[in-house]
């Protein structure tokens, strides 16, 4: 049998990142993936991911995000890559949000309070400064803004690749291409099937995202939902504002409708804005997701979110991306050990606010495996939270 101090099984964000972690920390580990990441089957791609630090999600979730940008500009650093980009970051809704929104309910006042409580610099805008400073924005007049100044974006694909570059230059083992079919607690330590192997550790670090319900069996099958999302790059008109250059990056909670929300990203080309809803649909199977993206689902996209709110935004699409956002029934993350054996670590379905923590939750399970336990407190998301079957 081969054997390893740590296998992580699934290098996409959190994988990749805790596969860095514990190689920079010189354990003898060894990382799984079914296809050879950064690629495009998971949740891990399309150019761009939203971060801040005024997490409205839950204040338990901001020393994640305040240590992933730590994380970012070592590893920056370390490789020369431009991975993070804080160009501001604004979240437009009305003040009283209390439209129930999967995890978002609320969001503008909660990032207000996690920013407040944790000294993150911001502001508040009123829809008039709004469109004054960011003119591609139009919000409504009963609309504000919480506004960021180091929010911004990450680019995923370049942050996987960093993470597991830098995980081999530590001497980190990697399988491309190949499927973990089970991992089986072993005395205090496990075993994990791929091919015709058996392979040995002290700990399985399982960050398989949308495959980690069917690898895992009960009780996570039921929790974790994959969802299939699309992402549109619209074509912007010949005179749009010059401003979608500079844009932050931007939330938009609206209506009454619990699917009234869209998010999205500064031009990065000058020709284009990448932009997306968010869609809670019957579970996919991940590995027969429907890609093909109509014509009428970017219009609907348009119609419903776009118009009237995004200045010089055409309805025409130059690209669509399916993703699959890996959901919790509360959309929390789920970080916890397995039920049936402590050396099992399981951590990733983040239900599509992941991405901009994934720095800090690969040093946290670095620490986990290593020590027992993280710096950073994550009981917030055990398992328990969830009442059994
Ligand atoms: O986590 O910032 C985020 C986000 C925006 C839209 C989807 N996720």
């Amino acid at each position: 049998h081969q054997s390893f101090d740590v296998v992580v099984i699934g290098l996409g964000a959190m994988g990749s990142a805790t596969l860095y972690q514990l190689a920079k920390r010189g354990i003898r580990a060894l990382g799984i993936d079914r296809f050879a990441p950064p690629h495009t089957e998971g949740s891990t791609h399309g150019e761009t991911r939203i971060t801040r630090r005024g997490i409205g999600e839950g204040e338990t979730y901001v020393p994640l995000a305040v240590r992933s940008h730590e994380i970012w500009r070592e590893l920056e650093a370390e490789t020369g890559q431009s991975m993070l980009f804080e160009v501001g970051s604004i979240v437009i809704s009305q003040a009283d949000d209390n439209v129930e929104r999967p995890g978002r309910t609320g969001f503008i006042r909660r990032s207000i309070a996690a920013a407040q409580r944790y000294g993150i610099a911001h502001e508040i805008l009123g829809a008039d400064e709004i469109r004054q400073r960011f003119p591609n924005l139009i919000p409504a007049g009963d609309e504000i803004g919480y506004y960021e100044p180091g929010g911004g974006y990450l680019m995923p694909e370049r942050c996987v690749a960093a993470n597991l570059d830098m995980a081999r230059r530590h001497g980190a083992t990697i399988k491309l291409g190949e499927i973990v079919t089970a991992i089986t607690p072993d005395g205090s330590d496990v075993s994990i099937t791929l091919g015709g192997e058996t392979i040995h550790a002290g700990r399985a670090i399982v960050t398989a995202g949308a495959w980690a319900g069917g690898l895992l069996g009960a009780p996570f099958d039921r929790l974790l939902k994959p969802t299939r999302q699309v992402m549109h790059w619209f074509a912007l008109a010949p005179d749009a504002p010059q401003q979608w250059r500079d844009s932050p990056v931007y939330m938009w909670p609206h209506g009454e409708e619990e699917d009234g929300f869209f998010y999205g990203f500064p031009s990065l080309d000058g020709i284009s804005i990448k932009t997306a809803d968010e869609f809670y649909g019957p579970p996919s199977d991940p590995n027969a997701i429907d890609r093909s993206i109509p014509l009428s689902d970017s219009h609907r996209m348009h119609a419903a979110h776009l118009a009237g709110r995004l200045a010089g935004v055409t309805n025409n699409p130059i690209k669509t991306a399916t993703c699959i956002y890996t959901a919790t029934p509360d959309s929390a993350f789920l970080i916890d050990r397995h039920p049936a054996s402590a050396a099992i670590l399981v951590a990733s379905p983040c239900s599509g606010h992941g991405f901009k923590h994934s720095a800090a939750i690969g040093e946290s399970l670095a620490q986990w495996a290593i020590d027992g336990a993280s710096v950073i407190d994550l009981s917030a998301f055990g398992l328990g939270r969830f009442s059994q079957p």
